[in-house]
């Protein structure tokens, strides 16, 4: 037929190429689709180098930088100290978390050297700067963290294997999970992100509050104590969450995919480097 004629027929490589190439509001219809491969190609190169110049003049600002500054400015002012432990600890940390070598989270861990590895969570790192704290801040202690953590991951729409997490907590006073609730609303209207929360479990914490966006996990928490504690020198209330920064990204931004808030060099600030 005469419609048919007119299809240029792209090959699934072409689709993903010029997909690859579409800014976050943009859509199309391949099926639709009147310009050639080559055309609509090189117009979408020609806007997303105009972007790149714009972000360069304008703002020069990294998207996963600038949330970064954006949450460390508000836990701050609210009384959290903010924390940067290391990136590569020791794998028998994660044994103490009640990760044991039979479970699905033990499989995920990038193993560095015999005894190493890369950190799949941020709690560890918590746990010892509680215990340090304990007996020098008054009480409750408020600390955070936000930093890479690492996991193998098989499914990609909104998983990394390298991503970014905040985990905020706080140990023993008020530690309830009404606290616990009207911080992560707080902060979440701070990022004007619609949110709703609903109860779930996990291995490692056993019942958790998880917050959705759509269907995306965006962070579980948790109000403890759990029985790991006894195992880090902890014995007093706490409560605590852990938020994917490149998830709260996607949300942001409307990205299709995770990746275009990753660190990754594919794109910069969910725009195509590929160009
Ligand atoms: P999921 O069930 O989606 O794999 P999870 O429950 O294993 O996530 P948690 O251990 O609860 O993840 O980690 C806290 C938060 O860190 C998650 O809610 C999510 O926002 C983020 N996160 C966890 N794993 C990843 C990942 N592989 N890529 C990006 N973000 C992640
Ligand atoms: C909730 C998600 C055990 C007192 C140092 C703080 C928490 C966060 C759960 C995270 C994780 N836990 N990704 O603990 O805040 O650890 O799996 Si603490
Ligand atoms: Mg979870």
């Amino acid at each position: 037929s005469s419609s048919k004629a007119k299809d240029p027929g792209f090959t699934q490589s072409q689709k993903d190429r010029i997909v690859s190439l579409l800014g976050p509001d943009e859509m199309i219809s391949f099926s639709k689709e009147k310009r050639s491969f080559q055309q609509l190609e090189a117009e979408l190169i020609n806007k997303r180098k105009d972007d790149l110049r714009k972000v360069y003049e304008d703002s020069r600002e990294n998207l996963l930088g600038k949330l970064e500054r954006q949450i460390t400015d508000f836990f701050v002012e609210r009384g959290f100290m903010e924390i940067k432990s290391p990136i590569l600890i020791p794998f028998e940390y994660m044994e103490r978390m009640g990760v044991g070598e039979d479970t699905k989270l033990s499989q995920q861990i990038f193993r560095v050297g015999e005894n190493m590895c890369l950190r799949p969570m941020l709690a560890p790192g918590l746990y010892n700067y509680l215990y340090k704290f304990d007996n020098i801040l008054p009480d409750p202690i408020r600390i955070f963290e936000i930093g890479p953590c690492y996991r193998k991951e098989s499914d990609g729409k909104s998983h990394l294997e390298e991503f970014t997490m905040l985990n905020f907590c706080q140990m023993g006073s008020k530690c309830t999970r009404e606290t616990l609730i009207l911080l992560i609303e707080d902060f979440l209207d701070s990022l004007n992100i619609e949110h709703e929360i609903v109860s779930d479990n996990c291995m490692v914490y056993g019942e958790t509050i998880d917050v959705l966006h759509k269907d995306m996990e965006l962070s579980s928490a948790v109000v403890g104590p759990i029985p790991q504690d006894i195992d880090w020198g902890i014995n007093k209330p706490w409560i605590g969450a852990g938020f994917g920064l490149e998830r709260l990204l996607k949300v942001t931004y409307n990205f299709k995919t995770i990746k275009r808030a990753a660190r990754c060099e594919n794109y910069y600030n969910g725009i195509s480097t590929n160009l």
